[in-house]
Protein backbone atom coordinates (compact mmCIF):
# COMPACT_ATOMS: atom_id res chain seq x y z
CA UNK A 1 0.00 0.00 0.00
CA UNK A 2 2.63 2.62 -0.53
CA UNK A 3 2.06 5.29 -2.88
CA UNK A 4 4.50 7.58 -5.22
CA UNK A 5 3.90 10.65 -4.96
CA UNK A 6 5.05 13.06 -7.78
CA UNK A 7 3.27 15.98 -7.69
CA UNK A 8 1.17 17.87 -5.01
CA UNK A 9 -1.48 20.23 -5.53
CA UNK A 10 -1.28 23.14 -2.32
CA UNK A 11 -4.72 23.74 -1.59
CA UNK A 12 -3.69 27.28 0.30
CA UNK A 13 -2.06 30.52 0.30
CA UNK A 14 0.46 32.68 2.35
CA UNK A 15 3.59 31.34 4.33
CA UNK A 16 2.07 27.41 4.44
CA UNK A 17 1.66 27.18 0.77
CA UNK A 18 5.88 28.83 0.30
CA UNK A 19 6.24 26.06 3.71
CA UNK A 20 4.72 23.16 2.12
CA UNK A 21 6.17 24.12 -1.54
CA UNK A 22 9.77 24.01 -0.14
CA UNK A 23 9.25 20.48 1.85
CA UNK A 24 8.30 19.15 -2.01
CA UNK A 25 11.11 20.72 -3.25
CA UNK A 26 13.54 19.20 -1.33
CA UNK A 27 11.52 15.40 -1.72
CA UNK A 28 11.90 16.42 -5.38
CA UNK A 29 8.14 16.39 -5.72
CA UNK A 30 6.56 18.94 -8.63
CA UNK A 31 4.15 21.08 -7.08
CA UNK A 32 0.80 23.40 -8.48
CA UNK A 33 -0.42 26.19 -6.51
CA UNK A 34 -3.98 27.29 -7.19
CA UNK A 35 -4.66 31.01 -6.58
CA UNK A 36 -7.26 33.65 -6.12
CA UNK A 37 -7.31 36.99 -8.75
CA UNK A 38 -6.34 38.72 -5.89
CA UNK A 39 -2.97 36.39 -5.31
CA UNK A 40 -1.92 36.36 -9.07
CA UNK A 41 1.57 38.23 -8.00
CA UNK A 42 1.43 36.38 -4.61
CA UNK A 43 5.05 34.14 -4.37
CA UNK A 44 2.88 30.67 -3.84
CA UNK A 45 1.78 31.89 -6.88
CA UNK A 46 5.21 32.57 -8.44
CA UNK A 47 7.63 29.11 -6.41
CA UNK A 48 5.54 26.63 -7.74
CA UNK A 49 6.11 24.77 -10.80
CA UNK A 50 2.58 25.38 -11.41
CA UNK A 51 -0.27 27.71 -10.80
CA UNK A 52 -4.06 27.29 -11.82
CA UNK A 53 -6.39 30.61 -10.71
CA UNK A 54 -9.48 28.75 -9.19
CA UNK A 55 -11.56 31.98 -8.73
CA UNK A 56 -11.98 35.33 -7.06
CA UNK A 57 -10.77 37.10 -3.80
CA UNK A 58 -13.57 35.85 -0.95
CA UNK A 59 -12.32 32.35 0.02
CA UNK A 60 -15.82 30.73 -0.36
CA UNK A 61 -15.59 31.41 -4.31
CA UNK A 62 -11.35 30.39 -3.98
CA UNK A 63 -9.54 28.31 -1.33
CA UNK A 64 -12.91 26.94 -0.27
CA UNK A 65 -14.39 26.18 -3.24
CA UNK A 66 -13.82 22.14 -3.73
CA UNK A 67 -15.20 21.92 -7.31
CA UNK A 68 -12.59 24.39 -8.72
CA UNK A 69 -9.44 22.71 -6.36
CA UNK A 70 -10.30 19.38 -7.56
CA UNK A 71 -11.01 20.12 -11.08
CA UNK A 72 -7.38 22.25 -11.07
CA UNK A 73 -5.71 18.83 -9.37
CA UNK A 74 -7.15 16.84 -12.57
CA UNK A 75 -6.16 19.26 -14.84
CA UNK A 76 -2.80 19.64 -13.74
CA UNK A 77 -2.38 15.63 -12.98
CA UNK A 78 -1.30 16.23 -9.21
CA UNK A 79 -1.54 13.28 -7.67
CA UNK A 80 -2.01 14.49 -3.81
CA UNK A 81 -3.25 17.50 -2.54
CA UNK A 82 -1.67 19.23 0.84
CA UNK A 83 -4.15 21.56 2.58
CA UNK A 84 -2.17 23.59 4.65
CA UNK A 85 -3.62 24.95 7.87
CA UNK A 86 -7.29 26.89 7.86
CA UNK A 87 -9.31 26.64 5.17
CA UNK A 88 -10.07 22.74 3.68
CA UNK A 89 -7.59 21.55 6.12
CA UNK A 90 -10.15 20.11 8.63
CA UNK A 91 -13.31 19.12 6.15
CA UNK A 92 -13.83 15.68 5.86
CA UNK A 93 -16.06 16.33 2.89
CA UNK A 94 -13.04 17.64 1.41
CA UNK A 95 -10.40 14.74 2.06
CA UNK A 96 -13.54 12.49 1.00
CA UNK A 97 -14.03 13.63 -2.57
CA UNK A 98 -10.43 13.91 -2.76
CA UNK A 99 -9.53 10.60 -2.20
CA UNK A 100 -12.78 9.47 -4.55
CA UNK A 101 -10.57 11.03 -7.33
CA UNK A 102 -7.86 9.03 -6.63
CA UNK A 103 -6.03 11.57 -5.50
CA UNK A 104 -4.29 11.16 -2.09
CA UNK A 105 -4.99 13.99 0.38
CA UNK A 106 -2.13 14.61 2.99
CA UNK A 107 -3.38 14.10 6.05
CA UNK A 108 -5.57 11.48 8.10
CA UNK A 109 -8.55 9.84 7.00
CA UNK A 110 -11.79 11.79 6.45
CA UNK A 111 -12.98 8.97 9.17
CA UNK A 112 -10.81 10.61 11.87
CA UNK A 113 -11.24 14.28 10.92
CA UNK A 114 -14.94 13.35 11.63
CA UNK A 115 -14.10 12.07 15.19
CA UNK A 116 -11.80 14.52 16.03
CA UNK A 117 -14.32 17.52 14.84
CA UNK A 118 -16.96 16.24 16.79
CA UNK A 119 -15.60 17.14 20.29
CA UNK A 120 -18.16 14.56 22.25
CA UNK A 121 -16.86 12.26 20.52
CA UNK A 122 -12.99 13.06 20.80
CA UNK A 123 -13.92 13.70 24.99
CA UNK A 124 -15.02 10.15 24.78
CA UNK A 125 -12.29 8.73 22.99
CA UNK A 126 -9.38 10.05 24.75
CA UNK A 127 -11.75 8.71 27.98
CA UNK A 128 -11.13 5.45 26.55
CA UNK A 129 -7.69 5.50 25.92
CA UNK A 130 -7.42 5.80 29.44
CA UNK A 131 -6.26 10.06 29.18
CA UNK A 132 -7.46 12.20 31.95
CA UNK A 133 -10.34 14.53 31.02
CA UNK A 134 -12.17 16.91 32.98
CA UNK A 135 -15.54 15.65 34.88
CA UNK A 136 -18.35 16.48 32.64
CA UNK A 137 -20.99 15.21 30.32
CA UNK A 138 -21.56 13.43 26.90
CA UNK A 139 -24.74 15.12 25.08
CA UNK A 140 -27.10 17.53 26.63
CA UNK A 141 -30.57 16.31 26.04
CA UNK A 142 -32.14 19.59 27.39
CA UNK A 143 -31.25 22.98 29.67
CA UNK A 144 -32.96 20.39 32.38
CA UNK A 145 -30.62 17.88 31.69
CA UNK A 146 -27.45 20.38 31.68
CA UNK A 147 -29.10 21.72 35.21
CA UNK A 148 -28.72 18.36 36.75
CA UNK A 149 -25.63 17.44 35.07
CA UNK A 150 -24.50 21.37 36.53
CA UNK A 151 -25.20 20.47 40.00
CA UNK A 152 -22.92 17.22 40.14
CA UNK A 153 -19.90 18.76 38.35
CA UNK A 154 -19.84 21.91 40.57
CA UNK A 155 -19.83 25.02 38.97
CA UNK A 156 -18.28 26.73 37.52
CA UNK A 157 -19.13 24.76 33.98
CA UNK A 158 -18.42 25.72 30.70
CA UNK A 159 -20.97 24.81 27.99
CA UNK A 160 -19.43 24.04 24.75
CA UNK A 161 -20.88 23.23 21.30
CA UNK A 162 -19.71 19.61 19.96
CA UNK A 163 -19.25 21.09 16.68
CA UNK A 164 -16.89 23.72 18.06
CA UNK A 165 -13.34 24.22 19.35
CA UNK A 166 -10.47 26.28 19.42
CA UNK A 167 -12.57 28.17 21.71
CA UNK A 168 -15.72 29.01 19.42
CA UNK A 169 -19.07 28.37 20.67
CA UNK A 170 -18.15 28.08 24.63
CA UNK A 171 -19.58 29.63 27.56
CA UNK A 172 -18.57 30.04 31.14
CA UNK A 173 -21.47 29.41 33.72
CA UNK A 174 -21.26 30.60 36.86
CA UNK A 175 -24.28 31.20 38.42
CA UNK A 176 -26.81 28.26 38.33
CA UNK A 177 -29.91 30.43 37.98
CA UNK A 178 -28.45 31.90 34.48
CA UNK A 179 -27.92 28.39 32.95
CA UNK A 180 -31.19 27.29 31.20
CA UNK A 181 -31.04 30.35 29.38
CA UNK A 182 -27.43 30.17 28.78
CA UNK A 183 -27.94 26.92 27.57
CA UNK A 184 -30.65 27.75 24.93
CA UNK A 185 -28.80 30.80 23.40
CA UNK A 186 -26.07 28.60 23.38
CA UNK A 187 -27.71 26.06 21.65
CA UNK A 188 -29.18 28.66 18.69
CA UNK A 189 -25.67 30.08 18.24
CA UNK A 190 -24.64 26.31 17.92
CA UNK A 191 -26.78 25.55 15.07
CA UNK A 192 -26.83 28.81 13.18
CA UNK A 193 -22.32 28.90 13.43
CA UNK A 194 -21.96 24.87 13.08
CA UNK A 195 -25.69 23.98 12.02
CA UNK A 196 -25.10 21.47 14.68
CA UNK A 197 -26.48 22.87 18.16
CA UNK A 198 -25.45 19.59 20.25
CA UNK A 199 -23.73 20.81 23.12
CA UNK A 200 -21.56 19.09 26.33
CA UNK A 201 -20.46 20.71 29.93
CA UNK A 202 -17.10 20.25 31.64
CA UNK A 203 -15.87 21.55 34.76
CA UNK A 204 -14.61 25.49 34.15
CA UNK A 205 -10.66 25.53 35.11
CA UNK A 206 -10.26 29.04 35.55
CA UNK A 207 -6.11 29.96 35.20
CA UNK A 208 -5.07 27.10 32.80
CA UNK A 209 -2.08 26.66 30.25
CA UNK A 210 -2.40 25.88 27.04
CA UNK A 211 -0.20 22.87 26.22
CA UNK A 212 -0.60 20.48 23.07
CA UNK A 213 1.51 17.60 22.20
CA UNK A 214 3.04 17.03 18.37
CA UNK A 215 1.85 13.80 17.35
CA UNK A 216 3.17 11.66 14.50
CA UNK A 217 1.39 8.06 13.15
CA UNK A 218 1.91 5.75 10.41
CA UNK A 219 -0.45 3.08 8.68
CA UNK A 220 1.62 0.82 10.00
CA UNK A 221 0.82 1.41 13.68
CA UNK A 222 3.81 3.39 15.01
CA UNK A 223 2.84 6.29 16.44
CA UNK A 224 5.83 8.85 18.20
CA UNK A 225 5.87 12.42 19.92
CA UNK A 226 7.88 15.16 19.02
CA UNK A 227 7.32 17.19 22.33
CA UNK A 228 5.05 20.07 23.73
CA UNK A 229 4.12 23.03 22.49
CA UNK A 230 3.39 25.82 25.27
CA UNK A 231 0.26 28.23 23.44
CA UNK A 232 -1.05 30.52 26.38
CA UNK A 233 -0.09 33.93 25.04
CA UNK A 234 -3.07 34.42 23.05
CA UNK A 235 -6.01 36.85 22.73
CA UNK A 236 -9.70 35.81 21.72
CA UNK A 237 -8.25 31.64 20.96
CA UNK A 238 -5.68 33.89 18.39
CA UNK A 239 -2.29 32.86 19.28
CA UNK A 240 0.19 35.02 19.32
CA UNK A 241 3.20 33.19 20.46
CA UNK A 242 4.09 29.97 20.69
CA UNK A 243 7.24 27.85 22.29
CA UNK A 244 8.48 24.48 23.03
CA UNK A 245 9.61 23.11 25.48
CA UNK A 246 6.96 24.45 28.24
CA UNK A 247 8.43 26.55 30.93
CA UNK A 248 6.69 24.98 33.49
CA UNK A 249 6.69 20.75 32.79
CA UNK A 250 9.32 18.70 34.73
CA UNK A 251 10.75 15.90 32.85
CA UNK A 252 8.30 13.74 34.49
CA UNK A 253 5.16 15.42 33.70
CA UNK A 254 6.57 16.33 30.44
CA UNK A 255 6.63 12.41 29.73
CA UNK A 256 3.38 11.88 31.28
CA UNK A 257 1.41 14.62 28.90
CA UNK A 258 3.58 13.27 25.42
CA UNK A 259 2.77 9.82 26.80
CA UNK A 260 -0.83 10.91 26.84
CA UNK A 261 -1.34 12.34 23.50
CA UNK A 262 0.39 9.01 22.13
CA UNK A 263 -1.72 6.92 23.59
CA UNK A 264 -5.09 9.15 22.21
CA UNK A 265 -3.53 8.53 18.43
CA UNK A 266 -2.82 4.83 19.75
CA UNK A 267 -6.06 4.46 20.49
CA UNK A 268 -8.27 5.98 17.22
CA UNK A 269 -4.88 3.88 14.66
CA UNK A 270 -3.90 7.64 13.80
CA UNK A 271 -1.68 7.85 10.80
CA UNK A 272 -0.93 11.10 9.65
CA UNK A 273 0.68 14.50 11.68
CA UNK A 274 -1.75 15.36 14.34
CA UNK A 275 -1.55 17.66 17.54
CA UNK A 276 -3.31 16.58 21.12
CA UNK A 277 -4.23 19.80 23.12
CA UNK A 278 -4.53 19.32 26.86
CA UNK A 279 -4.83 22.03 29.51
CA UNK A 280 -2.31 22.14 32.63
CA UNK A 281 -3.69 23.14 35.75
CA UNK A 282 -0.95 22.84 38.17
CA UNK A 283 0.64 19.50 37.92
CA UNK A 284 -2.33 18.02 36.38
CA UNK A 285 -3.51 18.24 32.52
CA UNK A 286 -6.62 16.77 30.69
CA UNK A 287 -7.35 16.19 27.14
CA UNK A 288 -9.44 19.26 25.32
CA UNK A 289 -9.08 18.76 21.75
CA UNK A 290 -6.98 17.31 19.05
CA UNK A 291 -6.25 19.11 15.62
CA UNK A 292 -6.01 16.86 12.39
CA UNK A 293 -3.92 19.15 10.70
CA UNK A 294 0.25 20.81 10.48
CA UNK A 295 -0.29 23.71 12.64
CA UNK A 296 0.86 27.39 12.68
CA UNK A 297 2.96 26.81 15.56
CA UNK A 298 4.88 23.08 13.84
CA UNK A 299 8.55 25.10 13.59
CA UNK A 300 9.19 25.37 17.08
CA UNK A 301 8.57 21.75 17.20
CA UNK A 302 11.04 21.74 14.10
CA UNK A 303 13.87 23.64 16.19
CA UNK A 304 13.92 21.52 18.72
CA UNK A 305 13.64 18.25 17.59
CA UNK A 306 15.69 18.73 13.60
CA UNK A 307 12.36 16.98 12.00
CA UNK A 308 11.13 18.57 8.89
CA UNK A 309 7.59 17.76 9.78
CA UNK A 310 6.37 19.06 6.68
CA UNK A 311 8.22 16.49 4.63
CA UNK A 312 7.10 13.64 7.69
CA UNK A 313 3.44 14.31 6.77
CA UNK A 314 3.84 14.15 2.73
CA UNK A 315 6.07 10.58 3.59
CA UNK A 316 3.51 9.35 5.62
CA UNK A 317 0.90 10.08 3.21
CA UNK A 318 2.74 7.31 0.66
CA UNK A 319 2.61 4.89 3.10
CA UNK A 320 6.30 5.17 4.37
CA UNK A 321 7.37 3.83 8.09
CA UNK A 322 8.25 6.20 11.18
CA UNK A 323 11.48 4.09 12.04
CA UNK A 324 14.01 6.94 10.90
CA UNK A 325 12.39 9.41 14.07
CA UNK A 326 13.84 8.73 17.50
CA UNK A 327 11.71 7.00 19.62
CA UNK A 328 11.74 9.31 22.27
CA UNK A 329 12.59 13.06 21.62
CA UNK A 330 14.44 15.25 24.05
CA UNK A 331 14.07 19.48 23.20
CA UNK A 332 17.78 20.58 21.75
CA UNK A 333 17.50 24.03 23.19
CA UNK A 334 14.38 26.29 23.41
CA UNK A 335 12.46 27.92 20.80
CA UNK A 336 9.82 31.11 20.26
CA UNK A 337 7.66 31.74 17.43
CA UNK A 338 6.18 35.05 17.46
CA UNK A 339 3.16 35.41 14.80
CA UNK A 340 3.75 39.13 13.25
CA UNK A 341 0.30 40.34 12.04
CA UNK A 342 -1.05 43.34 9.89
CA UNK A 343 -3.16 44.53 12.61
CA UNK A 344 -3.46 47.20 15.46
CA UNK A 345 -1.93 45.98 18.74
CA UNK A 346 -3.95 47.32 20.95
CA UNK A 347 -7.33 47.07 19.20
CA UNK A 348 -6.24 43.43 17.19
CA UNK A 349 -8.20 45.35 14.57
CA UNK A 350 -7.43 44.32 10.93
CA UNK A 351 -4.66 46.71 9.36
CA UNK A 352 -4.68 45.51 6.05
CA UNK A 353 -2.71 48.21 2.74
CA UNK A 354 0.29 47.64 1.00
CA UNK A 355 3.94 47.69 2.67
CA UNK A 356 5.91 50.48 2.00
CA UNK A 357 9.45 49.19 3.15
CA UNK A 358 10.37 45.76 5.03
CA UNK A 359 13.05 44.35 6.74
CA UNK A 360 13.11 40.89 7.77
CA UNK A 361 15.53 39.82 10.73
CA UNK A 362 18.33 37.49 10.71
CA UNK A 363 21.75 36.31 12.28
CA UNK A 364 22.32 32.67 14.19
CA UNK A 365 19.28 31.44 15.46
CA UNK A 366 16.67 33.24 13.42
CA UNK A 367 13.90 31.88 11.13
CA UNK A 368 11.68 33.55 9.09
CA UNK A 369 8.80 31.67 7.57
CA UNK A 370 6.55 34.82 5.62
CA UNK A 371 5.40 35.00 2.06
CA UNK A 372 5.33 39.15 2.32
CA UNK A 373 7.84 41.33 0.46
CA UNK A 374 7.81 45.05 0.25
CA UNK A 375 5.17 46.41 -2.09
CA UNK A 376 3.12 43.61 -0.97
CA UNK A 377 -1.05 44.34 -0.87
CA UNK A 378 -2.28 42.98 2.45
CA UNK A 379 -5.93 41.69 1.19
CA UNK A 380 -8.63 41.98 3.75
CA UNK A 381 -10.15 39.15 2.25
CA UNK A 382 -7.86 36.99 4.06
CA UNK A 383 -6.27 36.29 7.67
CA UNK A 384 -3.67 39.01 8.48
CA UNK A 385 -0.56 37.42 9.35
CA UNK A 386 2.67 38.60 7.93
CA UNK A 387 5.24 36.42 9.16
CA UNK A 388 6.67 34.04 11.74
CA UNK A 389 9.57 35.22 13.16
CA UNK A 390 11.05 31.96 15.58
CA UNK A 391 14.16 32.38 17.17
CA UNK A 392 16.19 29.39 18.48
CA UNK A 393 18.42 29.18 21.51
CA UNK A 394 20.35 27.14 23.73
CA UNK A 395 17.86 27.83 26.89
CA UNK A 396 14.61 29.62 27.40
CA UNK A 397 16.30 33.05 29.11
CA UNK A 398 18.83 32.89 25.90
CA UNK A 399 16.02 32.47 23.52
CA UNK A 400 13.97 35.66 24.76
CA UNK A 401 17.73 37.94 24.24
CA UNK A 402 17.39 36.82 20.96
CA UNK A 403 13.79 36.93 20.62
CA UNK A 404 13.56 40.83 21.65
CA UNK A 405 17.13 41.00 19.65
CA UNK A 406 15.19 40.14 16.51
CA UNK A 407 11.79 41.87 17.25
CA UNK A 408 14.24 44.91 17.07
CA UNK A 409 15.86 44.44 13.58
CA UNK A 410 11.93 43.68 12.28
CA UNK A 411 10.77 46.81 9.82
CA UNK A 412 7.28 47.19 8.42
CA UNK A 413 6.13 49.61 7.04
CA UNK A 414 3.24 51.42 5.71
CA UNK A 415 0.70 49.20 7.61
CA UNK A 416 -0.35 48.96 11.19
CA UNK A 417 1.35 45.86 12.80
CA UNK A 418 1.19 43.72 16.03
CA UNK A 419 4.91 44.38 16.37
CA UNK A 420 4.47 46.95 19.41
CA UNK A 421 3.27 44.19 21.54
CA UNK A 422 5.52 41.59 20.81
CA UNK A 423 8.50 44.31 22.06
CA UNK A 424 6.31 45.10 25.04
CA UNK A 425 5.60 41.25 25.56
CA UNK A 426 9.29 40.20 26.07
CA UNK A 427 9.69 43.25 28.31
CA UNK A 428 6.92 41.74 30.83
CA UNK A 429 8.12 40.24 34.06
CA UNK A 430 5.80 37.53 34.41
CA UNK A 431 6.28 36.84 30.65
CA UNK A 432 10.06 35.97 31.30
CA UNK A 433 9.77 34.01 33.93
CA UNK A 434 7.18 31.99 33.00
CA UNK A 435 4.76 32.86 35.48
CA UNK A 436 1.95 32.96 32.80
CA UNK A 437 -1.63 31.60 31.77
CA UNK A 438 -4.00 31.79 29.15
CA UNK A 439 -5.59 35.00 31.20
CA UNK A 440 -2.16 36.50 30.63
CA UNK A 441 -2.35 38.76 27.43
CA UNK A 442 -6.06 40.12 28.69
CA UNK A 443 -5.45 40.42 31.92
CA UNK A 444 -2.11 42.31 31.94
CA UNK A 445 -1.65 44.35 28.71
CA UNK A 446 -1.20 47.87 29.08
CA UNK A 447 -2.47 49.79 26.08
CA UNK A 448 -0.43 53.01 27.12
CA UNK A 449 2.72 51.20 26.98
CA UNK A 450 2.10 49.18 23.97
CA UNK A 451 1.48 52.53 22.38
CA UNK A 452 4.91 53.81 23.75
CA UNK A 453 6.51 50.87 22.45
CA UNK A 454 5.10 51.33 18.51
CA UNK A 455 6.55 55.10 19.06
CA UNK A 456 9.78 54.39 20.14
CA UNK A 457 10.17 52.70 16.89
CA UNK A 458 8.40 55.46 14.31
C1 LIG B 1 -11.63 25.17 28.72
C2 LIG B 1 -11.18 26.17 29.60
C3 LIG B 1 -11.41 26.00 30.94
N1 LIG B 1 -12.06 24.90 31.38
N2 LIG B 1 -12.29 24.11 29.20
C4 LIG B 1 -10.45 27.32 24.62
C5 LIG B 1 -9.95 26.68 23.36
C6 LIG B 1 -10.37 25.27 23.43
N3 LIG B 1 -9.35 24.40 22.89
C7 LIG B 1 -10.61 25.00 24.86
N4 LIG B 1 -10.61 26.27 25.54
C8 LIG B 1 -10.79 26.32 26.88
N5 LIG B 1 -11.43 25.25 27.41
C9 LIG B 1 -12.49 23.99 30.50
N6 LIG B 1 -13.14 22.92 30.94
C10 LIG B 1 -10.51 27.27 29.08
C11 LIG B 1 -10.33 27.36 27.71
C12 LIG B 1 -9.68 28.57 27.27
C13 LIG B 1 -8.46 28.54 26.62
C14 LIG B 1 -7.80 27.35 26.34
C15 LIG B 1 -6.60 27.36 25.68
C16 LIG B 1 -6.04 28.56 25.31
C17 LIG B 1 -6.65 29.73 25.57
C18 LIG B 1 -7.86 29.74 26.23
C19 LIG B 1 -8.48 30.96 26.50
C20 LIG B 1 -9.68 30.99 27.13
C21 LIG B 1 -10.28 29.79 27.51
Amino acid sequence: MSKTIRKVLIANRGEIALRVIRACRELEIRTVAVYSTVDEHALHTRFADEAVCIGPGPSPQSYLNIPNIVAAAELSGADAIHPGYGFLSERADFAEIVERCGVTFIGPSAAHMRLMGDKIRARTAAQRAGVPILPGTGLLTNAAHAVVEADRIGLPVILKASAGGGGRGMKIVRDPAALARTFETAQAEARSAFGCGDLYLERYVESPRHVEVQVVGDRHGAVVHLLERECSIQRRHQKLVEESPCAVLDDHLRASICEAAVSVAKAIDYHSLGTVEFLLDGDRFYFMEMNTRVQVEHCVTEMITGVDLVQEQIRLATGAHLEHLERVYRPRGHAIECRINAEDPVTFAPRPGTISALHFPGGFGVRVDSHVYQGYKVSPHYDSMLAKLIVHAPDRPRAIMRMRRALGECVVEGIGTNLPLHRWLFKQGAFVSGNYDTHFLETTMDPEAVRQEADAFA
